[in-house]
Order: structure tokens, then C-alpha cells, then sequence
């Protein structure tokens, strides 16, 4: 980040004192050392609100929990409900951010919520972002990989309208594959989009309700 001054003599950059992002970088860095040190695997799962996130991360709990320790950290502005709907699925640990406006969750956050996770037995951790395809595409977590989810109701255009998002992530879910009929999308275009912008990024098309593609979103991400 940087802050400028326009004048009428002209534009200066004004000293900040700290680089923040190579501020927010070292934060990532503590946290995947963390995650190294305990062995933790841990996902950043992102998506508008709606998109489907609780419920994927619901399912592969469910799928998980027999062969692996799973840890749940759930973000919103305000309730606990995803933490839950999550809980009684098998995973280890829940935890529940409410971030009281903060539109993402950040390197820091999850850091100290890290110090109410068990020291031991945990070795895949899911973070739920907050529901935003904006604000947490610019916030490193300092995890192995990030989805990134969209479902058929966000509309054809999602992904060509948040690039940083997909620029970003590791894998995309397509949600909600039962509905875009209902809702007059062809899921088609957000996946061209998509490989216009990441050829041959993967994209696994879900339909949470039923758990159709949870398996494959496993897989994906190195955990079957
Ligand atoms: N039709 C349909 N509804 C879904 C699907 N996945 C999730 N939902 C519903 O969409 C709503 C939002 O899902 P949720 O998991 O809370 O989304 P989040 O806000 O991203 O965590 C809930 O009512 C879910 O039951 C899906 O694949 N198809
Ligand atoms: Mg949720």
C-alpha cells in the first residue's frame, strides 16, 4: 500500500513508516510456519455469501473426520451459526470468528484462534472466509491452498468480475449445479472465464445438497 499527496506542484508519496504488505506477508509467514511446525494442513475457503461454503465444508468433514483430525474455523460478522451446522459432523475443534464488520479475515485473526485449536491432533484445518469475493482475495492466510467457490445464483459473470479472487486461488467449486437452470445460467461462460484467466486451473462442479461432487473436491485438494 502506498499513500500519495497531490498538490498543485505536484504528486509526492508520503512515508508511511511501515510497508503493510510486506507486513501482512510476514504474518501469512508466521502462520504457515505454525501450520508446518504441527502439521496441519490447513484451506482457506472463500465465496460470496450463499455460495455454499458451510455446506461443502460440512460435507467434507463428514468425510474426513474417520481418517483425519479436522479443525473447523468458521468467519462471519456476527452469529455462530456455520460453526453450528459444522459441529456434530465429526471435526475435532470448531471455532467461530465473528469479526464485528471486518468484511475478510486476516493472518492475525487466525493466528490467535489457532491458540484455542489443540496443540496435537489436528492435521487438516478448514477456514471459512467471510462471505466476500472482494476483501479476503488481498488478505494472505498463510494456508497450503485457497478455494475459491461460486454458485449458479452469483450469475454467468462472476468470475471475469473478480479476477483477484481467482487469480488466487488453488482450486474453484461451481455450486449449486441443480439450480442454473432455474436461474437462467449456463455455467459454461463463468468456467471459459475461468480458463481465459488460469488455463487448466481445476473446477469441480458440486451440488452440496445432495454431497454430488464433495468427493472430488477431496481429492482435489490431496486429501483422499
Ligand atoms: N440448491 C442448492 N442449494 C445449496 C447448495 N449448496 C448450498 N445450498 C444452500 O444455499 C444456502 C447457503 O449455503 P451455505 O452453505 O450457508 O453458504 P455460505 O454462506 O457460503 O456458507 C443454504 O440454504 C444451503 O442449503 C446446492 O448445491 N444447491
Ligand atoms: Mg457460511
Amino acid at each position: 500500500m502506498r499513500l500519495f499527496e497531490a498538490t498543485e506542484q505536484g504528486t509526492v508519496e508520503i512515508e508511511i513508516g511501515e510497508d503493510i504488505e510486506a507486513r501482512l506477508e510476514e504474518l501469512a509467514e508466521r502462520n504457515r510456519e505454525l501450520f508446518r511446525e504441527r502439521g496441519i494442513r490447513a484451506f482457506d475457503i472463500t465465496g460470496s455469501v450463499g455460495a455454499g461454503k458451510t455446506s461443502l465444508i460440512a460435507g467434507m468433514v463428514e468425510r474426513l473426520s474417520g481418517r483425519h483430525g479436522v479443525g473447523v474455523i468458521a468467519g462471519d460478522v456476527a452469529t455462530t451459526r456455520d460453526a453450528e451446522r459444522v459441529t456434530g459432523k465429526g471435526a475435532r475443534k470448531v471455532l467461530q470468528i465473528n469479526t464485528g464488520g471486518m468484511c475478510h479475515l486476516d493472518a492475525s485473526l487466525v493466528y490467535r484462534t489457532m491458540e484455542r485449536m489443540p496443540e496435537s491432533g489436528i492435521d487438516v484445518l478448514f477456514i471459512e472466509n467471510v462471505g466476500n469475493l472482494i476483501c479476503p482475495s488481498y488478505f494472505s492466510l498463510g494456508v497450503e491452498a485457497r478455494v475459491a467457490m461460486v454458485s449458479a445464483s452469483e450469475g454467468a459473470h462472476v468470475i471475469e468480475k473478480h479476477p483477484a479472487m481467482f487469480e488466487s486461488a488453488a482450486l474453484v467449486v461451481l455450486n449449486k449445479t441443480d439450480i442454473a437452470e432455474a436461474v437462467a445460467v449456463d455455467l459454461s461462460r463463468p468456467v471459459a472465464d475461468l480458463e481465459a484467466m488460469r488455463p487448466g486451473l481445476r473446477v469441480v462442479r458440486t451440488n452440496c445438497l445432495t454431497g454430488e461432487g464433495i468427493d472430488e473436491v477431496v481429492e482435489a485438494l490431496g486429501l483422499a
